[in-house]
């Protein structure tokens, strides 16, 4: 059988997405958009599959309450089908059975494990964020723990951030201040010194820039320059930088600290540090909501170090499907932190190995942004484990 792959919708989450049942009901000419309402639950696509496998799939879901609809056109065969996640486990379960169905049903699981995101808005952009991304990370700062003082001048830095994307950035995330943990807190003036001409000029030469801040103003004066996207390592307890990501619409990283970088540290005390992130996470989201940001708008981070120990680090990495079944996208910046020279005993220019291993743990459990020193050896660390995770049965 040929390669399948399979696309979910999830109606439950999204069931005001006007936007997702578009894109079902016409572009892929399917089902009217009033048929896919009238199921709570998820409509998905599966692309390339046989014709009779297609008719069978039919007879079998039939019993299920899964409704099916074929789309065909000379070259091949694709599958819409609708239901609740229980009765398309169900089905999934008895195709698993059929050796015909199995390809099918495997696919289908895959992506049921996956939860559809939003496509992300980057200025001209949409980006689908059904892969993994790279966000190369651009630190013009003279302290950052791993590259402080390497990218000083703005022209090293706008260097180094075009390496990056001919190594496989897919965004450029510029900072103007370090944030490892007791760093001491650097005056707008100078952080928008440092970051605003690499903004301009990467943004100018036509990439992606995040803008890595916690001031409202660095992030509103780089979003001026060209940033399509604000990296809030405050996690958007500033309601300045709720109204900003508001008024401009940009896509905005929520990320999970305490504290400040400075006395951090004295804050990692959680009873369940995965339920409480997540539920800071949500709380932060639903806030900026309120205040008019659009939920498409917001990816979540779980700030891997800020604010955490060793043991906390690792329960966030085990259990961060409970991060990326959220319905937002989630980005995870683990590179050559602290916490994988404890496990490794290795100074932090030499760390890739560690953070190699966590790379692939993330992009297992389904993260989609990873924000990485070294974008080439983390592109074929995500060529693998995507490879692996979207395995085909067989
Ligand atoms: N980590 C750092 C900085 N910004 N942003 C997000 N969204 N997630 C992270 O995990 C994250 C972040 C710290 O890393 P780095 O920029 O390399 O160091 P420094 O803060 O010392 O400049």
């Amino acid at each position: 059988m040929n390669r399948i792959s399979c696309r979910l919708f999830d109606l439950r989450v999204n069931s005001a997405d006007e936007r997702l049942l578009a894109d079902v009901a016409a572009r892929l000419r399917g089902p009217s958009s009033d048929e896919l309402r009238s199921y709570e639950g998820v409509t998905g696509v599966v692309y390339g599959v046989p014709a009779a496998i297609c008719t069978e799939a039919q007879s079998v879901g039939a019993g299920f309450g899964v409704a099916f609809w074929l789309l065909s056109s000379e070259s091949s065969t694709d599958l819409v089908f609708a239901g609740t996640r229980g009765a398309l486990r169900e089905l999934c379960d008895l195709c698993l059975t059929h050796s015909t169905l199995a390809a099918l049903a495997q696919a289908i699981r895959q992506a049921m494990n996956r939860p559809a995101v939003h496509p992300l808005t980057l200025g001209q952009r949409i980006v689908e964020l059904d892969r993994t991304y790279l966000m190369g990370i651009v630190n013009c700062t003279p302290d950052s723990f791993s590259d402080g003082g390497q990218l000083t001048d703005s022209d090293a830095a706008i260097r180094h951030a075009e390496q990056l994307v001919a190594d496989g950035a897919e965004i450029l995330d510029v900072g103007g201040e370090s944030t490892r943990p007791g760093a001491a807190e650097v005056p707008a003036e100078i952080e928008l010194r440092r970051v605003l001409p690499v903004v301009n000029a990467l943004a100018r030469a036509g990439h992606m820039v995040s803008i890595d801040t916690r001031k409202p103003i660095v992030a509103r004066r780089a979003v001026d320059a060209g940033a399509v996207m604000i990296n809030d390592v405050g996690g958007l307890r500033e309601r300045e930088m709720i109204d900003l990501a508001a008024t401009t619409k940009v896509a905005v990283i929520v990320m999970h600290m305490r504290g400040n970088p400075a006395d951090m540290q004295q804050y990692a005390s959680y009873t369940d540090v995965v339920a409480e992130v997540a539920d800071f996470l949500l709380t932060q989201v639903s806030r900026a909501v309120a205040h008019g940001v659009r939920r498409e708008q917001l990816l979540l981070d779980p700030g891997i170090g800020f604010a955490k120990t060793l043991d906390h680090n690792l329960s966030l990495l085990k259990h961060l499907r409970e991060l990326t079944s959220l319905g937002h996208a989630v980005v995870v910046g683990t590179s050559r932190k602290a916490f994988i020279g404890t496990l490794t005993d290795r100074p932090v220019d030499d760390r890739e190995f560690g953070t190699a291993a966590t790379l692939a743990m993330a992009v297992d459990r389904g993260a989609q942004i990873l924000r990485v020193h070294n974008v080439r050896r983390a592109r074929e660390v995500v060529n693998v484990s995507e490879a692996v995770r979207n395995a085909a049965f067989c």
